[in-house]
């Protein structure tokens, strides 16, 4: 018997989309290995998808549709055939329809696959032909996201990142969660670059910088004014620079001005020094490059701080350097797919991701959700305030569909839950967030099971409804092409025969490799970048110039609260999982057999708690048990809990999280909350009385 191979994509939502090579011998997938050929792949994949395979073949795998017959939230139900389970979904809704209107209906989904089919094409089509409730998908980086909206995105090419001499890496793990950004910045520090990280956390990418500054969590706002204040002081920035491309600038030096070195230290908790330092390496490096990352989106002022950030390289003049300034991939906006969507969400009610737990619950909400579709997503595990969704969740009168791979928390309490494929079982197109590239991902195997991919579900789902525009009519590989015909991603050479051939394309980095050399800024009326910006007051109403947004929950803005809640909580992202997915599996399990609850050995030792012992983190809106990890990777005052684990119905990281949003676009709070904790050794089994030692 002899092997063959196929090239796929991968659509795990990660900036990389590597390419990889499946071999395939009877139709079963026995091997996995990057695509070398692919630039940024390069020679490996992460250790999620090296260890693909067992996923795809992991028992767990659902095979056909099943239909409840337990109480929601337990695992009791029983298979049914794809046809019955569709026509019940249908008739469920024509009744919700009537009665209620359309917007009783809610889809939620997310980028569990990022393929444009999978993650929007027709699934899209399906709820705005419908009319149902359009869900705001701001639960990533919706910070940046809706500022690149609103100004045009300011970035450059990150493969460029190995001709910088300084890179930071500001609230990004790349190590855990972009190993090939990793690559890159080898790669630039193998030329002689500094790293430089901005984390409250030794990450693992802290842990190998030259520079960890280990910022206090949400903070980031305030050490980039101060930045700037640093390098305007001591005649630091590119006057010819800021002359010739810029607006605004002695209206920006005179607001910084207060954001003295001292002051930026006094919030930061950062000494005074080393902000001044990181000042005068970043200007002084020809050139300097910053990645941000979602890391440090997740405080109430992160809207605000991306904003500041984004100040810096135009201040110190790196934009003139190849690689200098931002980088940041973007074909994903590049592929047509708002073409297979139809009418858009015109004026139908809009619900938050994050606020998916206030809408189930809320008594006031007209018309209420009668009925959730979810699919790409795991709302129990990865949105704030878990315990309100599981209340929500579990309501009797709620119809919900979760379309999975996986038996998630989510699925748990669904009406009726359908089999999903894998990305080796079906034809998508792929655009990088992170990088240049459209790929396109063919599929290696026949879908396991019963499972079949979102786009066909919603094809089904339109016929029985009766809805008979153009897109339900294509087939996938017919979606693609339309996807592309005259794209962005098109015209920059990313055909579909192309596709077919070479499997993934390049595309320049829009503006090419120095896109704001010479001003060029995007949306400005001369292309100048705006330190003062009235399109951004218009935009979000917070005030032409960037400034500090205190975090919404700290000892600091919140002392009646931490009084109860002293520590800080940061949720983070694990390097053996995706979010939740893997949350179940041996990949992650079997790498961390525990939750571990991490926590600085003076508060440990505050609280009588030992290393490895049964510990909770608790808030008013929940608790999450797990082992004691004391480490000084943690700054005091702050715990980590990890966050994407199953935790078989009970309380995840989520549970300590609220569903506040951030300053603007809609993002989340996550690593903006308070909480406390305590041993669970000693505990009266009655009631939550801490051991006192
Ligand atoms: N292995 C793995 N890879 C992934 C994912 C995964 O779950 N696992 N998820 C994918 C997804 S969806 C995304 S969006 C990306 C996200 O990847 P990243 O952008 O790296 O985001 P996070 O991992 O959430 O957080 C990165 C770092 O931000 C820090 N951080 C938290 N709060 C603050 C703050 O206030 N300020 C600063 N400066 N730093 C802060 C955290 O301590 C953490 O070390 O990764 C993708 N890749
Ligand atoms: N506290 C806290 N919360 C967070 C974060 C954090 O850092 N801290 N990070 C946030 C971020 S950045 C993100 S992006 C979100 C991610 O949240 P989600 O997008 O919900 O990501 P996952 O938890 O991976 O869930 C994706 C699901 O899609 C399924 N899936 C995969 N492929 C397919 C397919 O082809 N079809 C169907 N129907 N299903 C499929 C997977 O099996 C998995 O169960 O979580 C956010 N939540
Ligand atoms: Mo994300």
């Amino acid at each position: 018997m002899t092997a063959t191979s196929v090239r796929v994509t991968c659509t795990h939502d990660c900036p990389d989309a590597c390419s990889a090579i499946v071999s395939v011998a009877d139709g079963v997938a026995i091997g996995i290995t990057a695509d070398s050929s692919h630039p940024v792949t390069g020679r490996h994949l992460c250790s999620k998808v090296d260890r693909y395979l067992e996923r795809v073949y992991d028992h767990k795998r659902l095979a056909t549709p099943l239909q409840r017959v337990g109480p929601k939230g337990s695992t009791e139900f029983e298979p049914i055939g794809w046809d019955e389970a569709l026509d019940l979904i249908v008739d469920r809704w024509r009744l919700i329809i009537d009665e209620s209107g359309p917007e009783a209906i809610l889809p939620f989904s997310y980028l569990g696959n990022m393929g444009a089919l999978s993650a929007f094409g027709p699934s899209f089509a399906l709820f705005n032909r419908m009319g149902a409730s359009n869900l705001e998908r701001a639960i990533c980086g919706g910070q940046a996201l809706a500022i690149n909206r609103a100004m045009g995105a300011v970035q450059a090419d990150p493969e460029l990142l190995p001709e910088s001499e300084l890179i930071i890496c500001w609230g990004i793990d790349v190590v855990s969660t972009s190993i090939h950004t990793w690559d890159l910045i080898r790669r630039a520090r193998s030329n002689g670059a500094r790293l430089v990280v901005i984390d409250p956390y030794r990450s693992a990418t802290a842990r190998r910088a030259d520079h960890h500054l280990a910022i206090r969590p949400g903070t980031d706002g305030a050490l980039a004014l101060g930045l700037a204040q640093a390098m305007i002081d001591q005649g630091l920035t590119d006057p010819a620079y800021i002359d010739d491309f810029t607006a605004g600038f002695d209206e920006f030096a005179d607001h910084v001005r207060e954001w003295t070195p001292e002051r930026t230290a006094a919030v930061t908790g950062l000494g005074a020094d080393e902000i001044v330092d990181l000042a005068c390496s970043y200007a002084a490096a020809s050139p300097a490059t910053i990645r941000f990352g979602v890391g440090m989106q997740r405080a109430d002022g992160a809207g605000m701080a991306v904003r500041a950030i984004q100040c810096l390289p135009a201040l110190a003049g790196h934009w003139r350097h190849r690689g200098g300034g931002i980088v940041n991939g973007r074909t994903m906006t590049m592929l047509g797919f708002e073409k297979l969507w139809g009418p858009g969400p015109g004026d139908r009610r809009t619900i938050n991701m994050i606020q998916l737990g206030r809408a189930l619950t809320d008594p006031h909400l007209a018309p209420p959700i009668r009925s959730l579709f979810v699919w790409n997503s795991n709302p129990a595990v990865i949105a704030g305030d878990q315990n309100r969704i599981i209340e929500g969740l579990g309501r009797d009168d709620l119809f919900t569909v979760v379309h999975d791979l996986f038996m998630t928390d989510t699925a748990r309490y669904a009406d009726i839950v359908l089999p999903a494929p894998s990305m080796l079982e079906h034809d998508d197109l792929v655009g990088s967030w992170g990088f240049n590239y459209v790929s396109i991902n063919r599929a290696a195997i026949e879908p396991l099971g019963q499972a079949r991919p979102n786009s066909e579900v919603a094809r089904e789902l339109a016929r029985r409804l009766g809805y008979d525009d153009p897109v339900f009519a294509m087939s996938d590989r017919a979606l693609i092409r339309h996807c592309l015909d005259g794209s962005a991603a098109e015209s920059a050479g990313a055909s579909y025969a192309r596709l077919v051939d070479e499997g993934f394309v390049h595309l320049d980095h829009p503006g090419g490799t120095l896109p704001f050399a010479a001003g060029g800024f995007p949306g400005s009326a001369d292309g100048r970048f705006e330190f003062r910006s009235d399109r951004f007051d218009e935009a979000f109403g917070l005030g032409p110039l960037p400034r500090f947004v205190e975090p919404g929950e700290s000892p600091e803005s919140r002392p009646d609260l931490a009084e109860r809640y002293p520590l800080r909580l940061l949720t983070l992202k694990r390097p053996h999982s995706i979010n939740s997915s893997y949350g179940d599996l041996p990949v992650l399990r079997g790498a961390e057999p525990h939750l571990a609850i991490e926590l600085h050995p003076d508060d440990a030792r505050a609280r009588g708690i030992a290393d490895g012992e049964r510990i909770a983190a608790f808030n008013d809106r929940g608790r999450v048990e797990g082992r004691a990890a004391v480490t000084d990777a943690v700054q005091p005052g702050v715990v980590v809990v990890p966050f994407g684990r199953w935790l078989d119905g009970g309380q995840g990281a989520n549970a300590l999280t609220s569903d506040r949003l951030g300053d603007l676009g809609g993002g989340p709070t996550f690593c903006d909350a308070l909480v406390e904790v305590e041993s669970e050794i000693g505990l009266d089994p009655t009631g939550a009385h801490p051991r006192t030692s």
